[in-house]
């Protein structure tokens, strides 16, 4: 029998999930959708032909008893309390990045899902499912680099509105990097550091772009993060790691190479949603066979967690300069 997920958050990532578990993967469907703009999930429902209902709340979707598992893509402050009343219902959720927009709201949830005895949590970091990022770790692990030095990494965005503040180059851009450079390295950080070169002047006045995250992990590896959300030319993702005996890199996501009017070019994407594709459908199928097997594998809540106290360490560097120290507490067996 098929999963029935009931969808809180019915915006770009959540219509685009509705799509992937409608039209693309298996063993699963949607079967309610709740979006604080209620002709927003009335539209999605229309748009995806869904045989579903709309719920006035959030709340009551999780308690629809014909609800077997949540998947939450609302907005990032809201998070938090959905995934607690999903865990409270002892269903299994979904939830898109960031778990909660502060460490001490992913901690609660964590304390929630240890109670309840039994992972119920998986976090939306898609970039681990991601066959590039997945080369880049078989590698590492395989020694064909040596140990790793140093990584250089960028993150930009053609753009960004103007809702978009100086802090979510952390908590909405950078959380990416955080979870996935962790999980490529096996290793947490103990620093982190933030720089503002000089402004775009295609950045809005409240934003301070690009800025530069300088992190470093336990094992003292050193990372430079550039986060770049009005670059104007595309979204471009970029991790090259130096090891001691070899550099890798995340290789280019494939497209035609075009030879015309005399120049050789490749083009470059502009949607983030075409850039992780294969790595948004493979997560999601991975949450679906998960909670069929009774047993989920993904982003924990623990890794949403960390990624949070990192997140918290790099807004602090944002405000005061400083290098500032995290501190992650070790993994507990749960996890
Ligand atoms: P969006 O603004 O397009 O959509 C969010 C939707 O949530 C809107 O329709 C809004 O009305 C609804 N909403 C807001 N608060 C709500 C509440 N309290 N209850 C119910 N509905 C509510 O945003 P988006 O780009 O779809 O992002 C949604 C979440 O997904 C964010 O947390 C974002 O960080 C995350 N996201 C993740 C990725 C990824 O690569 N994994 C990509 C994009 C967005
Ligand atoms: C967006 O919210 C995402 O999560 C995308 O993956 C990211 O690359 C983009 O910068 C964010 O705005």
């Amino acid at each position: 029998m098929s999963l029935a997920i009931g969808v809180i958050g019915s915006g770009a990532i959540g219509q685009d999930h509705i799509r992937r578990i409608s039209q693309t993967l298996s063993g699963a469907r949607v079967v309610a959708v709740h979006d604080i703009n209620p002709l927003q999930a009335e539209a999605t429902v229309k748009q995806y032909q869904l045989a579903t209902s709309v719920h006035d709340s959030g709340l009551a979707l999780i308690h629809d008893p014909a609800v077997e598992a949540v998947l939450v893509s609302s907005w990032g402050p809201s998070h938090e309390e959905f995934v607690l009343d999903a865990i409270a219902a002892g269903k299994p959720v979904f939830c898109e990045k960031p778990l909660a927009v502060t460490a001490a709201g992913c901690m609660r949830i964590v304390q929630a899902e240890r109670a309840h005895g039994k992972r119920l949590v998986q976090v939306g970091f898609m970039r681990p499912y991601d066959a590039g990022y997945r080369a880049l770790k078989q590698l590492l692990n395989e020694g064909r680099i040596g140990a790793p030095l140093m990584l250089h990494c960028a993150h930009r965005n053609p753009s960004v509105g103007e809702d978009y503040t100086t802090p979510m180059a952390i908590t909405d851009t950078l959380i990416h990097e955080l979870d996935v450079l962790r999980w490529l390295l096996d290793e947490d950080y103990v620093s982190a550091q933030v720089v503002f070169p000089r402004k775009s002047s295609h950045a809005l006045p409240h934003l301070a772009d690009p800025q530069i995250v300088l992190l470093e992990t336990r094992s003292g590896v050193r990372i430079d993060v550039e986060i770049f959300v009005n670059c104007q030319y595309g979204y471009d993702i970029q991790c090259q790691i130096v090891g001691e005996t070899g550099i890798a890199s995340l290789p280019e996501p494939s497209s035609v190479a075009l030879r015309s009017a005399a120049s050789y070019s490749t083009a470059i994407l502009t949607d983030w949603k075409q850039r992780f594709i294969a790595a948004y459908d493979v997560e999601l199928q991975a949450f679906i066979n998960g909670v069929q097997a009774g047993s989920l594998t993904g982003p924990s809540a623990w890794d949403g967690y960390a990624a949070a106290v990192a997140a918290d360490a790099c807004v602090l560097a944002q405000q005061n300069g400083a290098v500032v120290d995290i501190n992650m507490p070790e993994r507990p067996d749960f996890y």
